[in-house]
């Protein structure tokens, strides 16, 4: 069996980084203008950094939880009896690999790597960036960002996701709210291409009517009986 598995920040919640758009979420505090876009980067890159070193920092001090112990799981299970895991996730956060998740595409990028602007080299970085810091690749200062995703901007490897989703045939997301797109589309695409759909979520996401199998409740509790269940055949 090749199961396609898109993850989003509910499946971090429960290891304490805050998902954007549940109460209380970082939307509610923050404006997303203001902060993960190209343009509020361009106008207030102090501000933009300040509000993705807290984050790196919180990330540094978070362990994984056991869904993420889970889907570590479904990847070796799977690959033993010969089919495999595809792990799409929205996530900046580094908790599937820290789980043990071998294979992960980050599409919205990662927190714990900087991307220069000017030659495009990303590098590991695990300490507070600022403008005054120089690319390490191209030496040139004022030109290293987080390696994230914004609003506006394509996110990473579109087309070996598309790839991916064709060649599998089972598609599960959780603790995604479904309201970002083109993530917020491939439920739609999976079942265009006759693959069974699943939801894991606390509560029904804004396209829950999508999905053929839906499991409600945290996902450190739903998600393990659900890789149980797969693996067993
Ligand atoms: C639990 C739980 C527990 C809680 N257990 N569950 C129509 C079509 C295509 C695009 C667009 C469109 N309309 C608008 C767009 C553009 C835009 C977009 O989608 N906007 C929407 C707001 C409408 N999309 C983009 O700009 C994307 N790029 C793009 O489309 O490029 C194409 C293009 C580019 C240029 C020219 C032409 C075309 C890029 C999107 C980048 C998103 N970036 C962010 C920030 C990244 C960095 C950062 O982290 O700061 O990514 S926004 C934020 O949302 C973050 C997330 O990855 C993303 C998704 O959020 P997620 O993960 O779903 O979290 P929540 O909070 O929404 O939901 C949490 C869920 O967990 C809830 O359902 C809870 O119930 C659940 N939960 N606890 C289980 N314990």
């Amino acid at each position: 069996m090749h199961v396609f598995v898109l993850t989003g920040a509910g499946i971090s919640a429960e290891s304490g980084l805050g998902t954007f758009r549940d109460k209380g979420g970082i939307w509610s505090k923050f404006d997303p203008m203001k902060l993960a876009t190209p343009e509020a980067f361009a106008a207030n890159p102090l501000a933009v950094h300040d509000f993705y070193n807290l984050r790196r920092r919180n990330l540094l001090g978070a362990a994984p939880n056991a869904a993420h112990h889970a889907l570590a799981r479904l990847e070796k299970g799977l690959a033993d009896q010969g089919g495999g895991v595809f792990l799409c996730t929205q996530n900046i956060d580094d908790l599937h690999e820290r789980a043990g998740s071998r294979h992960v595409h980050h599409m919205h990028g990662e927190l714990l790597k900087s991307l220069c602007s000017r030659c495009g080299a990303r590098a590991r970085c695990e300490t507070e960036l600022s403008i005054l810091d120089a690319c390490p690749s191209c030496g040139r200062d004022n030109s290293l960002r987080p390696d994230v995703v914004w609003f506006g901007e394509m996110p990473y490897g579109m087309e070996e996701i598309e790839a991916a989703l064709e060649a599998s045939e089972m598609f599960v997301a959780v603790g995604t709210s479904g309201s970002v797109y083109p993530a917020a589309g491939y439920v739609e695409l999976a079942r265009s291409f006759g693959m069974e759909t699943c939801e894991i979520n606390l509560e029904p996401s804004d396209n829950a009517y999508v999905f053929d199998r839906k499991f409600y409740g945290p996902a450190s509790e739903t998600l393990p009986v659900f890789v149980d269940e797969i693996l067993k055949g």
